[in-house]
């Protein structure tokens, strides 16, 4: 199958630098390895509480800031779910294959919906298997996410085998997908088991106020977060009253270990600074945070203060951005359109081709 990423991230507000370095920073790595299919996920931001002026004002903010970390929208497609509606029609269609069961497992939803799942809106139970749709409505082969979606990124690979199996001999009979090895037997199957791309020193970013927490849109401390529209002030002071410890750093990554506050200041600087733990303790072992705390606040302003300029120009000019999205989305919909139609021939829907 052709190699293709895509990936997604929802403009629920507060975008922040997990989300910069877990998954933003990477999909601007990717784009020199393989054709990209960068979205922001409005139907996604839909399933919790949301106000409209907002929603669409958190959109032009995460494709600001696609653009301003670097993201090519010409040469790769960045676009808005909504305006492609295959993602819908495919989230149907995995809803009749993913079962009850599957979806329970999510700790996200878990999270999410917590002791009052009863009040949950439908969407964020069945979120999973739109962001299966979101994937496969262009067969992505590779989809970089931070380390919370890999859960997700499983049953999208669950999803993805049982149409293959279920649907095998009606995928051969018309020709289409391909063979497939899937445990001991082959099968025809017509969307790929897409491999997640997670990893690095900064797939889990960290609370600034609590090691143990991942840094979140939704949690109620701002001190908790950088977040991309930070101008270099704000950055100092928030990494400035970010909890650490009262001990020197470790000269190995080995004695981070139980430090949970200094091993996420350590995987912060590693992943700015295109390195990893083991080189940042290499240059700050044996120093404080007196001296390691303005090292990090120089690189981290250095790297996101232009990030942060180009976001705000680019925010300054929504017809600028609603056009890339629009143009985005053409393009995304010349993808998935035929991949759509073969789908809903498969299932037996009739007139699905024209
Ligand atoms: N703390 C994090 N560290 C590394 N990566 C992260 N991601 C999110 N948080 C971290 C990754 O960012 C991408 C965007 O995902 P999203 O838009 O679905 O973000 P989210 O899950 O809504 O963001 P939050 O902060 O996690 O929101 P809440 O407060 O709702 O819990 C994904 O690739 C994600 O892995």
């Amino acid at each position: 199958m052709t190699p293709r990423v895509f990936s997604g991230i929802q403009p629920t507000g507060n975008l922040h630098l997990g989300n910069y370095l877990g998954a933003i920073k990477r999909f601007v790595e990717l784009q020199g390895e393989m054709e990209c299919v960068y979205c922001v996920v409005d139907m996604h931001a839909i399933t919790m509480p949301f106000e409209p002026a907002e929603l669409d004002r958190n959109i032009r903010e995460v494709t600001a800031a696609f653009l301003a970390a670097g993201i090519d929208p010409k040469a790769h497609i960045v676009f808005n779910q909504s305006q492609v509606k295959e993602h819908a029609e495919l989230a149907w269609i995995f809803n009749c294959i993913a079962r009850m069961g599957w979806l329970r497992r999510m700790t996200q939803f878990k999270e999410k919906a917590g002791k009052r799942a009863e009040e949950a809106s439908v969407g964020v139970f069945a979120y999973p298997s739109l962001m299966a749709a979101d994937i496969l409505a262009y067969r992505a082969t590779h989809v970089p996410v931070g380390e919370d979606q890999k859960q997700h990124l499983e049953l999208t690979r669950d999803i993805a085998a049982k149409f293959n199996h279920d649907f095998s001999a009606r995928i051969s009979e018309l020709g289409l997908g391909e063979d497939m090895e899937m445990g001991d037997e082959t099968v025809r199957g017509y969307f790929p088991l897409t491999e997640p791309i997670i990893g690095g020193p900064a797939a889990r970013v960290m609370s600034l106020r609590d090691g143990t927490k991942k840094m979140s849109k939704s949690d109620p401390s701002d001190l908790s977060r950088i977040v991309m529209t930070d101008d270099s002030d704000a950055i100092a002071k928030k990494f400035k009253k970010a909890k650490s410890d009262a001990e020197v750093l470790p000269e190995t990554v080995e004695g981070l270990e139980g430090r949970p506050e200094a091993d996420n200041l350590v995987g912060i600087y590693a992943a700015l600074a295109d390195t990893d733990r083991a080189a940042v303790l290499a240059e700050f072992g044996g120093q404080g945070f007196g001296a390691f705390k303005p090292a990090l606040i120089e690189l981290a302003v250095e790297k996101l203060a232009p990030i942060n300029r180009e976001m705000r120009k680019l925010m300054d000019d929504p017809a600028h951005i609603d056009a890339v999205l629009a143009d985005g989305s053409q393009r995304a919909r010349a993808i998935a359109e035929p991949i759509l139609a073969d789908v809903k021939a498969i299932v037996g829907f009739v007139g699905a081709r024209g």
